[in-house]
């Protein structure tokens, strides 16, 4: 199979109706931060326990086509001795992996990040690709403030997200681009608005400039916000029809699917405006989908609590959010569902 080849049968794969992503790649500090609350100890052990009874809960693969994979989860393997990418692949899953090396100051642009990780990437991700995986993540994150992200943190974290979806593709890895707009602050809708336009345009100014195929790339955005402490709340459409104003003006048509982060929304909240999108805006050129971490697993955790005996009704928690946001990416989702069964 030549390397386009490769890309597309991992697209076909992960972008179909009705499915979206897990994104399952906690780092070390991150996974040890949502255990806590549920008193679990983060150790290699309970991680994989976890990520094994996330993995084998029954009938996710209706409405699940990928998993993101923090690296430890790519070599760890499950009671039965099948290593995990291998479990996910032969439910039809594709198993992926995150690339960067997390986030640090951009030096001289005081309040903007910038992501590490691009050093030995393209030796790393031929490693990974034995190990299963067949796309990857880097996220570029951007917190909004009076003066930020400043025009150099726009243009320095494009060009990382570019140069990584180039290393990606040239191995056969499909990238996932994710430049995520956080949601912490007291800015307004429309604010999150001009910051996400400006992020996006300057995305894809940067892929263009380094040759990147659009139609091998998944966008991982967040949707258009009011910031998590400003005054006035927004509904599910008017946060739809932010979120697509941008999307439509910035995202060019040969990008196959955008899958939104949840971002520190609530469950019901992130599956309510993915439904608003699609419901509203049936007729956009992407695809409309999720690439969920909390909002997935938030109430696995809590129905969890690291007992052997919760894992069913853990695993039942994971499949009811996966088949509610699957009904969302079709514009078919009912509040009244979350209750329903
Ligand atoms: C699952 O969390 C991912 C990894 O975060 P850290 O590198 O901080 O451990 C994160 O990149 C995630 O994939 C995205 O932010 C989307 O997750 P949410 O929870 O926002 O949907």
């Amino acid at each position: 199979m030549s390397v386009k080849q490769e890309l597309e049968a991992t697209i076909r794969q992960m972008v179909q109706p009705g499915k979206g992503i897990l994104a399952a790649d906690e780092s070390a500090p991150t996974i040890a931060s949502r255990f806590a609350p549920v008193d679990v100890e983060s150790t290699e052990q309970s991680r994989c326990n976890y990520r094994s009874m996330l993995f084998t809960s029954p009938g996710i693969e209706d409405y699940i086509s990928g998993v993101i994979l923090f690296e430890e989860t790519l070599g760890q393997s499950s009671i039965e001795g099948k290593p995990l990418p291998e479990l996910l692949a032969q439910r039809g899953i594709v198993p992926g992996i995150k690339v960067d090396k997390g986030k640090g100051p951009l030096a001289f642009s005081p309040g903007d990040l910038i992501t590490y990780g691009l050093d030995g990437l393209a030796e790393r991700l031929q490693h990974y690709k034995t190990q299963g995986a067949r796309f990857a993540k880097w996220r570029e994150v951007y917190s909004i403030s009076e003066h930020n992200p400043s025009p150099l943190g726009i243009a320095a974290n494009a060009e990382m997200l570019a140069r990584y979806a180039t290393v990606c593709q040239e191995q056969g890895i499909v990238p996932i681009v994710e430049p995520e707009v956080l949601i912490d602050g007291d800015h307004s809708l429309a604010r999150c608005a001009e910051v996400t336009e400006a992020v996006q345009q300057e995305v894809f100014n940067a892929l263009h400039r380094h040759h990147v195929a659009l139609e091998h790339i998944i966008l991982k955005p967040n949707m258009v916000l009011p910031g998590k402490d400003h005054s006035v709340r927004a509904s599910a459409e008017e946060i739809a029809a932010a979120t697509m104003a941008v999307f439509l003006r910035t995202v060019p048509a040969a990008v196959p699917s955008i899958n939104f982060l949840s971002g520190g929304m609530s469950p019901e909240e992130s599956t309510e405006n993915l439904n608003a999108m699609n419901a509203g805006f049936p007729n956009v050129p992407w695809l409309l989908s999720f690439s969920y971490g909390r909002a997935l697993q938030q109430p696995v955790l809590q129905a969890w609590q690291g007992k052997d005996e919760n894992a069913i009704a853990a695993q039942q928690s994971l499949l009811k959010r996966a088949r509610l946001n699957g009904a969302a990416q079709r514009g078919e989702y009912q509040s009244r569902m979350e209750t329903s069964d």
